[in-house]
């Protein structure tokens, strides 16, 4: 590891603080691994998912996809279709197909009124959406700019960052490309990606073991399609006929003393969601089961007047999910959507402020002058499942206000229960093409596991030293 000792006297440029509407890349959750489920599949030498199997995007960038990762003991849930169904539906488990998925842990504060208001002293919160692929966004969006691609838009995830949450002011209110379909390597044709959820893989890789960022570990909550419900057992429905429907949200739970899945159980009907038409269906699910609420979105067909996201309290009927934002309430017009986009993947985070997670890094609001702000993802896992050991991956996006260049970005580790030094782990170089720099994932430098470590990107153009330095806001994580 190369050890350096100052702050380069460059980075003491002016402050940057002018306000950003439109969409930028990389967020906190680009180099996050994910669950996720194409209705369409696709196959390639490094790339396998077929159509609603289970699998993860695994994190970093490029990235890739594979089915899901199995853990090694009872203790640790297994996501293979088979694993979850094949023992309460042996003659046909493949029929189940899941289009709405969450482990339970989308914990973002909802207030009585359906309103998403973190406390800026103490959480921030975001939410990540998937579209279909028809849907084509606002003019200048991600979303418009992918409609018009051969992949169209289903495989992207972009997120909003809650007004009130307590990260840098770069973060809320806005909303970013957190990831994209061409990131993957190699990029498949038109895939659509129609269930989410940012949580599986880091309860398998941590052996099932609850975290702050995660403490439901051992129930999958889903929905499955209008046309596989027909083709399901009754008992997966209970004895209401009325709930072997699309829109009925049902739970399986992971036996530990087994290592199995129990059957699973209805846990909220369509009249709950308000969803009981024939052809209503639920497509996007985000269970907070802290709250005892539960996010969703349903299937546009005729009613493009329904609210895209909404939320069911407990009780009553749902309403509609919004933001803090009186001018601009809606989610899916902070996410850059038009009316008749259709969201059909949702998941919530809500890592809270000073909670080191061990998984993944909060950006903090710590100024620090700069010739304006580069974004930041970096996450970080145990993988027990595959034996890999501590690691964490990182990723620089964005230019602050410099030009787009040919480059060289700096990464540092800075550990405060040790002293002021900065250590340079990383210095690669970047293109002026890359939204997202291509991440780096390295083993964790052993005096340093366990430690709260602040960790900070840094870009300049060597061939034009007076242009000044990029840097990222710090982000904070327990390595
Ligand atoms: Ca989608
Ligand atoms: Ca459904
Ligand atoms: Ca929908």
């Amino acid at each position: 590891m190369h050890r350096s000792y100052a702050l380069p006297a460059a980075l003491l440029g002016a402050l940057c603080s002018a306000p950003i509407t439109a969409q930028k890349w990389g967020g906190l959750m680009a180099n996050v691994p994910r669950g996720v489920i194409y209705d369409t599949g696709f196959l390639t030498p490094q790339t396998s998912c077929l159509p609603y199997q289970i699998c993860e995007r695994l994190e970093g960038t490029p990235s890739r996809v594979q089915p899901a990762t199995q853990g090694s003991d009872n203790y640790t849930p297994d996501y293979d279709l088979f694993a979850l169904f094949g023992a309460h539906f042996p003659s046909d488990w493949q029929n189940v197909k899941i289009d709405a998925m969450s482990t339970g842990n989308d914990i973002i504060p909802v207030d009585s009124s359906g309103k998403v208001i973190p406390n800026q002293t103490l959480q921030w919160a975001n939410i990540m959406i998937s579209v279909r692929p028809s849907a084509t966004g606002q003019a200048g969006s991600h979303i418009r700019t992918m409609s018009a691609s051969p992949q169209k838009a289903g495989s992207e995830m972009i997120s909003l960052y809650f007004e009130g949450s307590y990260l840098p002011p770069v973060y809320p209110g806005f909303s970013y490309i957190e990831q994209s379909v061409a990131s993957i390597n190699p990029p498949p044709s038109v895939v659509n990606e129609s269930a989410i959820d940012i949580f599986m893989p880091l309860i398998v890789r941590n052996g099932g073991v609850p975290a702050p960022f995660y403490p439901n570990v051992h129930e999958f909550y889903f929905s499955v399609t209008s046309s596989s419900a027909a083709q399901l057992p009754q008992s997966f429905f209970g004895g209401d006929p009325a709930n072997k429907h699309g829109a009925t949200v049902l739970k399986s739970r992971w036996d530990t003393t087994n290592g199995a899945w129990d059957p699973p159980v209805v846990v909220l009907t369509p009249s709950d969601v308000n969803l009981t038409a024939p052809n209503d269906d639920l497509d996007a699910l985000a269970v907070n089961v802290l709250q005892g609420v539960t996010m969703f979105s349903s299937k546009i067909t005729l009613d493009t007047s329904r609210p895209q996201i909404e939320v069911y309290l407990g009780s009553g009927p749902p309403v509609e999910l919004t933001r803090d934002n009186p001018s601009d309430p809606s989610i899916p017009n902070g996410v850059q959507l038009i009316i008749g986009d259709d969201i059909d993947g949702l998941c919530g985070a809500d890592p809270e402020r000073d909670v080191f997670c061990r998984c993944f890094a909060t950006a903090q609001p710590l100024q620090i002058p700069s010739n304006g702000k580069m974004n930041m993802s970096i996450s970080r896992g145990v993988d027990v499942s595959a034996g890999v050991g501590d690691y964490v991956v990182f990723g620089a996006s964005e230019w602050g206000n410099l030009p787009r260049t040919n480059g060289l970005v700096s990464y540092f580790f800075w550990f405060p229960t040790i002293g002021p030094d900065l250590y340079t782990i990383a210095g690669i170089n970047r293109l002026a093409h890359q939204d997202i720099m291509p991440s780096v994932m390295v083993p964790l430098p052993g005096p340093f596991q366990g430690l709260p470590a602040f960790m900070a990107a840094s870009f300049f153009d060597p061939l034009n030293p007076g242009a000044g330095y990029a840097l990222s806001d710090w982000h904070i994580i327990l390595i």
